[in-house]
């Protein structure tokens, strides 16, 4: 089997919630050698973005987006340990959640994931997470980035609350702000005053990384 079709393998087995064959397409991406974060970011990523279009389309009702996401996890489960982390790369502390209001937390999870991958050091607030445990967690960990995940426009709206209140806490000038999850543009990153967006999982990483080279977060809270 090719990359590609193992893949595709594992979007499929994604979409159909088939928990069995998602599995066997992780185990053949590690035998290939294909990179854990890739077969994560363009085999199972996808199948859940698909999946999230069928429930838009009134196609996919809940419980085939609960298995769906059950068989992205066994999958996760598989791949995980193989991530490499790049020796070489700027290693920050980020502070992660889906902020308060809102209980979506599948995107999230993956974009953590990618973080791991790249060897941050990763805190995890979970879902509805209040505002106030960003900025607590941020303080007590030093964090460089803070990093609010949201998929519906009223819970978006908390973003901006976020920035002002890191504001208010003297903190805003020590940590990047990276926003996302699938309502959030760049335009609306930019104007709530946010150092950053990212569409998925992958760039978000590389987002993070520019916001704290960009704006020279290594050693802010020293
Ligand atoms: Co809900 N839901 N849901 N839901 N749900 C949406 C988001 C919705 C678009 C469906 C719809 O009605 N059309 C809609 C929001 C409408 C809006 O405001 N625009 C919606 C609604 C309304 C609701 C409820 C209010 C329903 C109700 O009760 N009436 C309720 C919300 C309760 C609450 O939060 N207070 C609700 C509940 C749920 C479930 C619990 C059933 C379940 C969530 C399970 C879970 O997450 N543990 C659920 C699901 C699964 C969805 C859909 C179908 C799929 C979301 C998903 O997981 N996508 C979704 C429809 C859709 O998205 N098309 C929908 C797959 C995931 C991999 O993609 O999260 O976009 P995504 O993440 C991507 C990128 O966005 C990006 O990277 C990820 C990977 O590449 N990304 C970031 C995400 N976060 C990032 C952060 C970053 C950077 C990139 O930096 C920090």
């Amino acid at each position: 089997m090719s990359e590609t079709e193992v893949l595709s393998k594992l979007e499929t087995s994604v979409v159909n919630g088939d928990i069995k064959a998602v599995v066997a397409a992780a185990n053949q991406a590690l035998q290939l050698g294909i990179d854990p974060s890739k077969a994560i970011s363009e085999g199972l990523a996808k199948g859940m973005k698909v999946v999230g279009e069928k429930y838009e389309n009134s196609e996919y009702y809940l419980p085939e987006v609960v298995m769906a996401a059950a068989a992205m996890y066994a999958a996760v489960d598989i791949l995980k340990p193989h991530i490499k982390v790049e020796p070489t790369k700027f290693k920050g502390k980020i502070v992660i959640g889906t902020i308060e209001g809102d209980v979506h937390d599948i995107g999230k999870n993956l974009v953590k994931l990618m973080y791991i991958g790249a060897g941050w050091e990763v805190f995890d607030l979970g879902k509805d997470v209040p505002l106030k445990t960003f900025i607590d967690k941020a303080k007590d960990e030093k964090a460089n980035v803070v990093a609010a995940s949201a998929l519906m426009t009223t819970s978006m709206m908390r973003m901006k609350d976020l920035i002002d209140l890191l504001k208010n806490e003297r903190i805003r000038d020590k940590v990047g702000v990276l926003v996302g999850g699938a309502p959030v543009s760049e335009e609306y990153a930019k104007e709530i005053g946010a150092d950053g967006s990212a569409p998925d999982a992958v760039k978000a990483v590389k987002v993070g990384e520019k916001i704290v080279v960009d704006k020279k977060l290594e050693n802010k809270w020293a």
